[in-house]
């Protein structure tokens, strides 16, 4: 087992690892900005060291940065959380060749599943179902207005080095198809350096629904179920729950299979996510793999009773996974709250939190780096807390987090908790009744 690992991430998920290294009597490694000195990730770490200027790319992207600090503490592994490093396979790369565990999976599978039309190459050939589409690069504007054709429309442009929804276009006639091919190109080439885009079918009002895997590098890999990530807004998810309220038995034994068939197929080690795009017909489709722990991984541990950082860095030591698969026994769900404000488009709310009560009591868990007094900085993600709620019916779960919510008190920057004490009350979340789509017509009141 590592001795001592360094953590190249901030905020809650710095925070997250370091307290599972604390149980595992593992020493852990704080990396910090200037803008992040006060932080409880930095407090709460055997050891800190300042890595740089507020600016991300000054100090949590810098890599000579990260290695420097590694090199100076000894430690053994770095855990890059997600975000910043957490997919650059480049680091992960240089991570190996400097002797240090990255705590996660191969440069080669992250680049595998970094670039998406290999990754829907791959699962094809593994049987997994995709979104019928064009195989490959789309060369011109002639081959984009007749695959589109043979598709039938509405079709969406993606870039091949995306994710997460930048640089995509719906295109729902041909007369849109040459300003469409053209933008998605251009936004695609500045955004990641790459301008190659690819065609499929767009699927209307689907769920979001990902299965966590997990693997070990003896070649075993399970699933831990779903995560319904339907609430989103702006490719931004608001509100995450498993089991998903569409979910059926069947669909999880066949979405299931699907996503331990994905990880399979490039012989994946560490946790990961398979996400699915799943239309009213319960036809699902694979849309990406992320190669790291993600923001929502919560909600799995309180369904499943597994704490996966602890199983992210066993495997990462060499040990081996049962390789049976877990099913929810409970009903979770996570809101994130953001230092935003929901009654002005969500606009950043960043600055001093004067005052904090945060809720407590049976079935409530908080994720948060933040305490009274602790200043957010403008330079990152707008992300304080998460609350999760868990009981044994969504009902139950539903009731709770409205409960939780109406504890929580946050002075000094506006928050979204208006906004998920609206959404616990609205008639169709209750009912379980949204897709992606859900967001784009709901109001504050
Ligand atoms: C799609 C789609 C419909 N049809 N692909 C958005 C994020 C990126 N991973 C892919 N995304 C989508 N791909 C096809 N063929 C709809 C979306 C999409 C979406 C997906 C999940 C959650 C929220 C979303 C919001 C808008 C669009």
């Amino acid at each position: 087992m590592f001795k001592k690992i360094l953590i190249a991430n901030r905020g809650e998920i710095a925070l997250r690892v370091i307290r599972t290294c604390r149980e595992m009597g593992i020493k852990t490694v704080a990396v910090y900005s200037t803008a992040d000195k006060d932080s409880l990730h930095v407090k709460f770490a055997d050891e800190a060291v300042c890595i740089g200027r507020p600016q991300s790319v000054d100090s949590y992207l810098n890599i000579p940065q990260l290695m420097a600090a590694v090199e100076i503490t000894n430690a053994d592994a770095i855990h890059p959380g997600y975000g910043f490093l957490a997919e650059n396979a480049r680091f992960a790369q240089i991570c190996c060749e400097h002797g240090i565990k990255f705590i996660g999976p191969t440069p080669q599978m992250i680049t595998a599943m970094g670039d998406k039309i290999t990754a829907k190459e791959t699962m094809i050939r593994a049987g997994v179902p995709v979104v019928p589409g064009g195989e490959g690069l789309l060369e011109n504007i002639e081959e984009a207005k007749s695959l589109a054709k043979d598709i039938g429309y509405p079709v969406i442009l993606k870039a091949t080095a995306g994710g997460g929804g930048k640089g995509m276009r719906v295109v729902w006639e041909e007369a849109e198809i040459e300003k469409a091919y053209n933008t998605a190109k251009a936004e695609a080439g500045a955004a990641f350096k790459n301008d190659g885009i690819y065609m499929e079918k767009f699927v209307e009002e689907p769920r979001h629904i990902e299965i966590q895997i997990a693997g070990d590098r003896y070649g075993k890999v399970c699933h831990l179920s779903e995560r319904d990530c339907s609430i989103q807004r702006r490719h931004q998810k608001l509100v995450e729950e498993s089991p998903s309220p569409f979910m059926t038995n069947e669909l999880r034994e066949k979405m299931g299979e699907a996503a331990v068939k994905a990880a399979s197929a490039i012989n994946y080690e560490s946790v990961g996510t398979i996400e699915f795009l799943v239309d009213k017909h319960r036809n699902f489709y694979f849309m990406e793999m992320n190669t790291r722990i993600q923001v929502e991984h919560c909600v799995t541990e309180e369904v499943t009773n597994f704490d996966l950082v602890k199983e992210q860095i066993k495997i990462a030591s060499g040990e081996s996974i049962s390789g049976r698969n877990y099913y929810p026994e409970m009903h979770a769900i996570e809101c994130r709250i953001n230092a935003e404000d929901p009654y002005n488009d969500f606009r950043p709310s960043p600055g001093k939190i004067t005052v904090l009560h945060q809720p407590g009591g049976h079935g409530v868990r908080i994720d948060s780096h933040t305490y009274a007094g602790y200043v957010i900085p403008p330079y990152y993600d707008s992300m304080i807390a998460k609350i999760i709620a868990v009981a044994r019916t969504r009902e139950e779960a539903i009731n709770t987090m409205s409960r939780a919510l109406s504890e929580y008190v946050i002075e000094g920057v506006k928050t979204t908790i208006p906004f998920h004490q609206q959404l616990m009350r609205n008639e169709d979340f209750r009912k379980g009744n949204f897709t992606t789509k859900f967001l784009e017509t709901f109001t504050m009141l």
